[in-house]
């Protein structure tokens, strides 16, 4: 594969020239741009520019609204919700994260309702964000159906993410963010491009046959990880990032959405707790105990670790060529 060195300056600058190109106003490109930049920063690659193509594809369509301007309420002392106006979830969720970080810190718990939004990023900037906030948190989202419920063959849950953070203070926070599918959708479709194969067991082909190849899993069905215990959770993300919130079950999600390969509209659910209010003052110092035994381990590593470290790798990111010269195309900056 061939790659191209960018800054994360440029990165940022090449995913908001192709969504204000493609219309979307200076506050949701921000938005979106700084997302991917962020997504690239920390090696999320099936999350950051590759992306792109399916945001525009939203603004193009007319299904993605580019001029949102969602604007959180509090609805009571507990409980946030923002009603994304159709627009990409990150400007709503900038603009909501510190709203439910106060409600927490008040309440001792919070939640957050993300409606009528369009999520096709990672999580982990969400959780992040609280964490570093103080707080712990908790984030799912559902998408389209593309995983079989375990002991099937036909797709109905979405990969449905959960992510987990947790604060450290003066510490990086532990943060984890997983696909509840044996694998993410865009690591599946990463692999195919690349020309990997996947393990055995991350899902079925056209023909319902276990296999590694990625390009027939994605005609296929994803499986979802851990078996039964996996299927539940995904399930669980299903009602509570869809019926609980008020917003669509990834079976629901497919049939009102237009096929264009972007994101649909759904919605997120999003947890914060205050430790100091929950569990007393040496909250902080208690949980240390648990990851200086984690760390101690050999062939251990803390989930999130390997993210962090790529942040403070440098300013320079290799992208995949083609990838960066659709973009540059689709920006009207191609040379
Ligand atoms: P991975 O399986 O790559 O990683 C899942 C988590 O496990 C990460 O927190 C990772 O930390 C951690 N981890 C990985 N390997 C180890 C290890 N050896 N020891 C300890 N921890 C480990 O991610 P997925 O493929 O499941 O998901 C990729 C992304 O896709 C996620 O960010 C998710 O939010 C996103 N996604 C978004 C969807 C949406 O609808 N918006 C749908 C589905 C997925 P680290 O990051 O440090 O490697
Ligand atoms: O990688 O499975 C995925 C995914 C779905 C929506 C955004 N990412």
């Amino acid at each position: 594969m061939n790659t191209t060195e960018l800054t994360l300056d440029q990165i940022y600058q090449l995913a908001f020239d192709c969504l204000s190109a493609a219309g979307a106003n200076q506050d949701n490109a921000d938005a979106v741009a700084n997302t991917v930049m962020r997504a690239e920063q920390d090696g999320s690659i099936s999350h950051g520019l590759f992306r792109i193509p399916g945001y525009v594809a939203t603004l193009k369509s007319g299904k993605v609204n580019p001029n949102a301007d969602p604007q959180p309420e509090q609805v009571t002392p507990a409980l946030v919700r923002c009603n994304a106006q159709n627009g990409h979830a990150p400007l709503a969720l900038a603009r909501s994260i510190e709203m439910l970080a106060q409600s927490a810190k008040t309440c001792g718990i919070a939640a957050l309702n993300l409606t009528h939004s369009h999520h096709f990023a990672a999580l982990w900037p969400e959780t992040e964000a609280l964490a570093e906030r103080g707080l712990v948190g908790f984030a799912c989202v559902s998408y389209m159906p593309a995983v079989a419920p375990a002991g099937g063959s036909e797709a109905l849950f979405g990969t449905n993410p959960i992510s987990f953070a947790w604060p450290r203070p003066g510490k990086v926070p532990l943060v984890f963010d997983m696909a509840t599918a044996s694998m993410a959708v865009g690591e599946v479709k990463i692999a195919a491009r690349d020309g990997h194969k996947v393990p055995l067991g991350t899902g079925l082909g056209p023909d319902g046959e276990p296999t590694d190849d990625p390009k027939e899993i994605l005609k296929g069905v994803l499986l979802p990880f851990g078996g039964y215990k996996g299927s539940a959770i995904s399930m669980m993300v299903e009602l509570m990032a869809g019926p609980m919130i008020g917003e669509t079950l990834s079976f629901e999600t497919k049939e009102n959405d237009n096929a264009d390969g972007g994101p649909p509209q759904g919605g997120e659910f999003i947890l914060a707790i205050s430790p100091e209010i929950m569990g007393g003052s040496d909250w902080a110092e208690h949980a240390e105990k648990l990851f200086e035994k984690l760390e101690a381990m050999e062939g251990i590593r803390i989930p999130g670790q390997r993210r962090h470290k790529l942040r403070n790798s440098g300013n320079i990111r290799s992208v995949n060529s083609e990838l960066v010269q659709q973009l540059r195309t689709m920006s009207g900056t191609a040379e």
